[in-house]
């Protein structure tokens, strides 16, 4: 009597809830989330900058602790453009859309640039956010940033 009943409950629960639900849905939403972040980050960057300077710039401080601001600019050829496009990149580094670059955003510099890229080391981190947090409020600008693209 105790086998017959184990053996209903254990083909009930996994077989009707379980089982069904998660399958269909996780994964599906994760990947779709995935390819819609990384479409968003390459259409955002699509007009402004050419996808070959960004590759050039990202494999110019693939290194840990090599990342320079100035040759960064410089090379994906931010540096060179107009005061509205350096805006649009602000718009796209500052994520949660709160009119600042703040130090986690900071860290995650290069992501916006290319999805795989690497997080900046917390001694890169530190020293963008000096570079360019003139007023010493611990987040960067879009005036600050301004100054730092044009450095
Ligand atoms: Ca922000």
């Amino acid at each position: 009597m105790s086998s017959s009943c184990s053996c209903r409950t254990s083909l009930l629960v996994p077989e009707h809830s379980l089982t069904r639900r998660p399958r269909l849905s996780s994964p599906l939403v994760t990947v779709m989330v995935m390819a819609r972040s990384e479409l968003m980050n390459k259409m955002a960057f699509a007009g402004v900058l050419n996808d070959a300077d960004i590759t050039k710039a990202l494999d110019e401080c693939k290194g840990a602790d090599s990342f320079d601001y100035k040759k960064f600019f410089k090379t994906c050829g931010l540096a060179g453009k107009s005061a509205d496009d350096v805006k649009k990149a602000f718009a796209i580094i500052d994520q949660d859309k709160s009119g600042f670059i703040e130090e986690d955003e900071l860290k995650l510099f290069l992501q916006n640039f290319s999805g795989g890229a690497r997080a900046l080391t917390d001694a890169e981190t530190k020293a963008f956010l000096k570079a360019g947090d003139s007023d010493g409020d611990g987040k960067i600008g879009a005036d600050e940033f301004a100054v730092m693209v044009k450095a």
